[in-house]
């Protein structure tokens, strides 16, 4: 999936489609990242299961396809998860990104994109899996939170971390002010973890991740 092949010619970039359902601001940082001309992804489809998150409006001011599918249509998690990936697929993804996605994924569904699937959860996991992290830190007394970025196992938060980035947290912080410091650097390390994969320097190898064929730490690669 590099750019380039050996005689010059350009191969085909890594085929990238991500989920969302919300306001889009990591779907933003790809779009802006796949706009660059040096970039080694294209996002191929933007796909929500909410028909008035912010990131759909993002998708098409960006020219990128968009596609609702709203998990209230189907009776369990079952089958909104087949149609997720009928209509994923048809898109022949190389990488799934979750962005702000908030349904938790079948064994199934993880299954089907094992190793090509990636999420960032707000926190330096494995501290506060699940959801009211930046909550949660401001409440246990944390001097550091930050976020993470991990392929997708059947564990919730749980798979192979790749990517961790800190934030100090200051005295006056609210789940506002401390989430919106995290988001900085999310906007930064997520698309740079994705150029790592399209350009086939990533893998998940196990219960670790590796990058240029060097296990990287139980709590991923820490950016400084
Ligand atoms: N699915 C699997 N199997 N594994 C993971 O690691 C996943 C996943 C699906 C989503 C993102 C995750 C996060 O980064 C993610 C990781 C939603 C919930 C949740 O409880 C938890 C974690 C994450 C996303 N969702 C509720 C549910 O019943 C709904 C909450 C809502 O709609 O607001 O699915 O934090
Ligand atoms: C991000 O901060 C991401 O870390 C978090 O939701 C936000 C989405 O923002 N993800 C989760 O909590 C997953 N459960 P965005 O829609 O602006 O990218």
């Amino acid at each position: 999936m590099s750019t380039q092949s050996p005689l010059g010619a350009a191969s085909p970039k890594c085929r990238v489609v991500v989920l969302i359902s919300g306001s889009g601001t990591n779907l933003q940082a790809f779009l802006d990242a796949a706009a660059t001309s040096d970039c080694d992804y294209t996002v191929e489809a933007v796909i929500s299961n909410k028909a008035d998150a912010y990131g759909l409006t993002r998708a098409q001011n960006a020219g990128v396809p968009t596609d609702v599918l709203s998990h209230r249509d189907f009776p369990d998690r079952d089958s909104f998860d087949q149609a997720m990936v009928k209509r994923i697929d048809a898109h022949q993804p190389d990488l799934v990104i979750l962005a702000g996605f908030m349904r938790i994924l079948t064994p199934d569904f993880v299954r089907h994109y094992s190793g090509r699937m990636l999420n960032i959860h707000p926190s330096l996991l494995p501290k506060y899996q699940g959801l009211h992290t930046h909550q949660r830190a401001l409440d246990a007394g944390d001097s550091e939170h930050g976020a993470t970025v991990h392929f997708v196992t059947e564990e919730l938060d749980g798979g192979p971390p790749v990517l961790q980035a800190a934030v100090p947290v200051e005295a006056d912080d609210t789940e506002a002010t401390l989430s919106q410091r995290v988001q900085v650097l999310e906007h930064k390390m997520y698309p740079l973890a994705a150029s790592w994969f399209a350009q086939g320097r990533l893998k998940m190898a196990g219960d670790r991740a590796e990058l240029d064929g060097e296990l990287l730490p139980r709590s991923g690669k820490r950016l400084d």
